[in-house]
């Protein structure tokens, strides 16, 4: 039974890849934060709490790392724990550093100390190209890095720090650079997830303004349970490296509240309203993601397209409110 440890596995990706790898046989670790209200710290993988064992410990103590490597002797190491909200980052730089870049170094020298022969996955991010777009219109690894947040900042540093590893002590490490993955289980301060339900909240009389930031931006959205599925391809495949992972279809979050009002039988212009407060001091206007090579080379393919994945949550916030 091989043993996969998964750092953020009470994340969003971290519970939809914990589900799958049990669905593989895969033995599954989990490293967690403490929180205040404990229910919140399992609340995702409520329904697999049993299937796997879970660990106190986060990135930016060395030793609480050092200790769980030790103790689970991993085959493969999901590294998926990240301050990952862009905006926030803004107002946090430095604990967006420490946990996305430092928390990286720590895990990977852990990593090379205790597992070197472990295959290692580091959540890399469409965020690194910040406002970089090659000539057809789309980003892909060889587009250039220039990020517009302390998120994207430390997530190029995180990227450089694994390729590093790899080449100077032969690791298996990856990159996998996904872009925009959402679900039912998103945090509703993400764009997606927060239009659903502001929107279904609307349609049940239960609010009646939604207020958001930029409209113009463009996103290359997936579903968080394809983007799982690639990272233990990626892990998976006989040579280590960075692979791209993205549905290679954008639209404006304008789009996104139109798809989303409508499919409820209302109109997104009488309702949202915008708030500098979810305004950006610098946008990534643009991401869409050139995923050729892992759908060709891997056989990756999403089974769920926008509207698939829109109707889902939509579908999820219906029963829940
Ligand atoms: P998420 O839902 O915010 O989950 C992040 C996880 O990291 C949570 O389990 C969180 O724990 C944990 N965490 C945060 N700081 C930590 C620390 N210092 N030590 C230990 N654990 C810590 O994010 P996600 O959407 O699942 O994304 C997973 C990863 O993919 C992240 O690295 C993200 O940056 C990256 N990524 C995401 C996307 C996307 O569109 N979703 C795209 C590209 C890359 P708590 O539950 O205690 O907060
Ligand atoms: O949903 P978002 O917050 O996602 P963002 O910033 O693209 O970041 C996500 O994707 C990255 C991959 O490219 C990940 F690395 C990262 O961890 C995260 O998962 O915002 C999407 C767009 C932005 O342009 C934002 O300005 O929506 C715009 N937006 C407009 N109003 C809003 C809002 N975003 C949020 N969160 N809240 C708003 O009210």
């Amino acid at each position: 039974m091989k043993k996969a440890l998964i750092t953020g596995i009470t994340g969003q990706d971290g519970s939809y890849l914990a589900e799958y790898l049990v669905q593989l046989g895969y033995e599954v670790f989990g490293i967690v934060r403490r929180q205040s209200v404990a229910e919140n710290q399992s609340s995702r993988i409520h329904e697999i709490n049993d299937q796997v064992t879970t660990y106190y410990g986060d990135l930016i103590d060395e030793t609480s790392l050092y200790k769980i490597i030790r103790r689970v002797q991993p085959d493969e190491i999901y590294n998926l724990a990240a301050m990952s909200h862009v905006r926030v980052s803004f107002d946090v730089p430095s604990f967006t550093i420490k946990t996305n870049a430092l928390g990286v170094l720590n895990m990977l020298e852990a990593y090379r100390e205790v597992t070197p022969e472990a295959k290692f996955y580091q959540a890399s991010s469409s965020e690194m190209f910040g406002n970089s777009v090659d000539n057809d219109g789309c980003q892909r690894l060889t587009t250039n890095m220039s990020p517009v947040s302390p998120y994207g900042c430390s997530k190029v540093m995180a990227y450089n720090l694994v390729c590093h590893y790899r080449n100077a002590y032969k690791l298996h490490a990856c990159n996998g650079i996904l872009f925009n993955h959402e679900s039912p289980r998103r945090g509703t301060n993400f764009v997606t997830n927060k239009v659903v339900k502001g929107a279904v909240e609307i349609k049940k009389g239960l609010r009646e303004k939604l207020e958001l930031g930029n409209l113009d931006s463009s996103r290359d959205w997936g579903h968080s349970y394809d983007y799982v599925r690639s990272m233990h391809l990626i892990l998976n495949h006989t040579e280590p490296r960075d692979w791209t992972v993205a549905t290679g279809e954008t639209r404006t979050v304008r789009q996104l509240c139109d798809y989303v009002f409508k499919s409820l039988g209302l109109n997104y212009r009488d309702y949202v309203v915008q708030n500098k407060r979810y305004m950006r001091p610098e946008e990534l206007n643009y991401l869409k993601g050139d995923s050729l090579e892992i759908r060709e080379k891997l056989g990756w393919k999403p089974r769920y397209n926008f509207e698939m994945m829109i109707d889902e949550m939509i579908s999820i916030w219906q029963d829940r409110l």
